[in-house]
């Protein structure tokens, strides 16, 4: 595949993509390993929600990730795995290595009976076992739905059962910082529940020798030690499942996005290649879960299609302290990283000692990833961790499109701070207004939906199409819609602006959170802010703002007239908070995005039931919240 180096390469792939969008992705597709080659590229109806890609189309995406590299690349190091405690030595699994492992993976899952299109649960912290797991299913033709292992046993049975899953791969512990969180006992409490289940694979992880039930559950190491380390990879059809991976809708019933195995794995492959430029030799690390979307597609499939070296992290960014992403740079030389605004956010409120003790020249592109990237904290990350020397790709995509879709290439877009820029070629975005009409030209704003099909387009949620049509292409017809805002500038730069749900209507007036948010952060005390609605006697909904400060505000009050002043001049005063509750964190989740609903539950005053809060990286802020809300 042509992989663009130049803005001149980008303008010719990108109007070839919208000329002749079958030829583009079929050139694309050619360069992985095929079983049988497809015999059409395309069909689609976006009226009813469907799409195909490269119909009659036969492979293995772990042919693509593993065997077709060992000729060249077997002693390569395909993972690097970094424990969470740095005293711990990281271990280097070769791509040999790591086909012997998949291979044995896949033959204890099909001794336990699981068989193509079954649906396996894998809820494991992140060690290299989780990645093995992963593709032990991807090999055998099995569907994989990962449960980041930081949920509830409620939210994991919901998960388990919605997908009816008939095993679950887990561990008996995860380390979580210096605190050791028994995952088997969370399982079992959850399988009570989940009638579908028949087995139940745990692997060791903090020694804790939880009980074990007869003739369901059986040790991963045990069972490891009777496979053969060769599995043929089953032959899949393009369009058939490879996962199911669950994202909280605003109703709060999760949605099971549907992934299929062709079109994810060509575009996640390409997209790989071209945003990070990736080279034959260099070390990958995305720091996102494998939980997670983003852990999916650039922890293990984008970056093993592509032969690289893939860093898997085990732990947290701030312990022991606040540098332990930095060392781990250090030390394994990482060229790319790939993190998340809500983490850089977070160190930057740190000393830069915690930067500057480590050595990080071996960067050489840094990206982002998650929620909109402000501008302080791309220029504290550029400086600082890039040194002015590394592009930041800030990369904007969704669970629901598999893989990145506007977003820079490295050293070939010219970059604005907070700008996810162009879409990449292949992506077709239509800026839209409130009745449903596309925005031409630039210097505009509005509702970002797409307008064409891309390969790794989640097919259906699962089990409720009907749903996955209402969401995502009944708002504007026959268009995929996003949810997101966007502006797109007099040079044609997209920045993203949020999600455009979250709307407050005061006194009859729809103003966007996002809108809200991003003029308080105008202010140059502030750092970040998340806003809500609550029920005001008068106008309906009050904008209630709780507000981070770079530094403990010296005299609130003058503060908050600041930022009322701020916000009336930047959209004007209808859309001036009525409160300002400043606070050292907002809750947020381990992905960075934040949990509107409790802060929502604080602003109308009702914290009796906040619902889950065990995805949250830091449950605590939650009480600190409670207690400072504002009657
Ligand atoms: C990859 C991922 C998707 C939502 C999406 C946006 C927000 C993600 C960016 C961003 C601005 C970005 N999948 N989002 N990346 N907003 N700039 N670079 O995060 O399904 O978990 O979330 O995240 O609102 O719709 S996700």
């Amino acid at each position: 595949m042509e992989i663009v180096s130049t803005m001149a390469d980008y303008k010719r792939a990108y109007e070839q993509s919208v000329a002749h969008p079958e030829d583009f992705w079929s050139e694309i597709a050619s360069d992985f390993v095929w079983k049988r080659k497809w015999d059409k590229v395309l069909e689609w109806d976006f009226k009813n929600a469907e799409v195909k890609w490269f119909i009659g189309g036969k492979m293995n995406i772990t042919e693509n990730c593993i065997d077709r590299h060992l000729a060249e690349r077997a002693d390569q190091t395909a993972v690097i795995w970094e424990p969470g405690d740095p005293g711990q030595k990281a271990r280097m699994i070769t791509y040999q290595q790591l086909h012997d492992e998949v291979c044995k993976v896949s033959n204890v899952l099909k001794s336990h009976g699981v068989r193509k299109g079954d649906r396996v649960c894998i809820y494991m912290p992140m060690v290299p076992e989780l990645a093995y797991a992963v593709l032990a299913c991807a090999r055998i033709g099995a569907v994989h739905s990962v449960v980041f292992a930081g949920f509830s046993a409620g939210s994991l049975a919901d998960r388990i059962n919605d997908a009816g899953c008939k095993m679950v791969l887990t561990a008996d512990g995860a380390f979580r910082g210096d605190k050791k969180v028994d995952l088997k006992k969370i399982v079992d409490e959850a399988v009570d529940k989940c009638p579908s289940v028949e087995k139940v694979l745990m692997l060791e992880r903090i020694a804790s020798k939880p009980s074990m039930k007869a003739g369901r559950d059986f040790d991963w190491q045990e069972e490891m030690n009777k496979a053969d380390a060769n599995c043929k990879a089953e032959e899949m059809d393009a369009e058939d499942l490879l996962f199911i991976l669950y994202t909280s809708g605003s109703t709060g019933k999760p949605k099971g996005m549907v992934h299929t195995c062709g079109g994810y794995m060509v575009h996640v492959g390409y997209t790989f290649r071209t945003v990070f430029q990736y080279q034959p030799g260099q070390i990958f690390w995305c720091t996102a879960d494998i939980g997670w979307v983003t852990g999916h597609s650039y922890i293990l499939y984008g970056p093993l299609s592509a032969g690289a070296t893939t860093v898997i992290f085990e732990g947290i960014p701030s312990w022991p302290d606040q540098g332990r992403f930095w060392q781990a740079i250090e030390r394994h030389k990482v060229n790319t990283f790939y993190t998340a605004p809500t983490a850089i956010r977070s160190l930057q409120q740190s000393s830069v000692e915690f930067v500057e003790k480590y050595d990080l020249s071996s960067l050489k592109i840094l990206g982002s990833v998650g929620e909109p990237i402000n501008e302080e904290a791309w220029q504290w990350y550029n400086k600082n961790i890039g040194k002015e020397k590394c592009p930041i790709v800030d990369t904007w995509w969704q669970t629901e499109t598999g893989g990145i879709m506007i977003s820079p290439i490295a050293n070939v877009t010219k970059l604005k701070p907070a700008f996810a820029s162009f879409p990449l070629p292949g992506v077709q975005p239509a800026v839209m207004d409130e009745k449903g009409n596309e925005i031409s030209g630039n210097g505009i704003e509005g509702r970002l939906a797409i307008k064409f099909p891309w390969p790794s387009i989640a097919r259906t949620i699962y089990g409720n199409h009907q749903r996955f049509k209402e969401i995502y292409f009944s708002t504007f017809s026959g268009m995929y819609f996003t949810g997101d805002g966007c502006k797109r500038d007099d040079e044609g730069y997209y920045r993203i602006t949020g999600r455009v749900d979250d709307i407050i209507i005061v006194s009859g007036h729809n103003l966007g959170t996002a809108e809200i948010e991003n003029a308080i952060d105008e202010h140059k005390a502030v750092c970040e802010t998340a806003v809500v609605g609550f029920p005001h006697d008068i106008k309906g909904q009050g904008v209630y703002a709780f507000v981070i400060c770079y530094e403990k505000p010296k005299d609130e009050e003058k503060l908050r007239q600041e930022i009322r002043d701020t916000v009336s001049k930047i959209i004007g005063p209808i859309a001036k908070p009525d409160k300002i509750q400043f606070v050292s964190g907002l809750p947020k989740t381990r992905s960075g995005k934040i949990m509107r609903r409790i802060l929502r539950k604080v602003a109308e005053g009702d914290t009796s039931n906040l619902g889950d809060t065990t995805t949250l990286l830091d449950p605590t802020i939650v009480d600190e919240i409670t207690r400072g809300a504002l009657g």
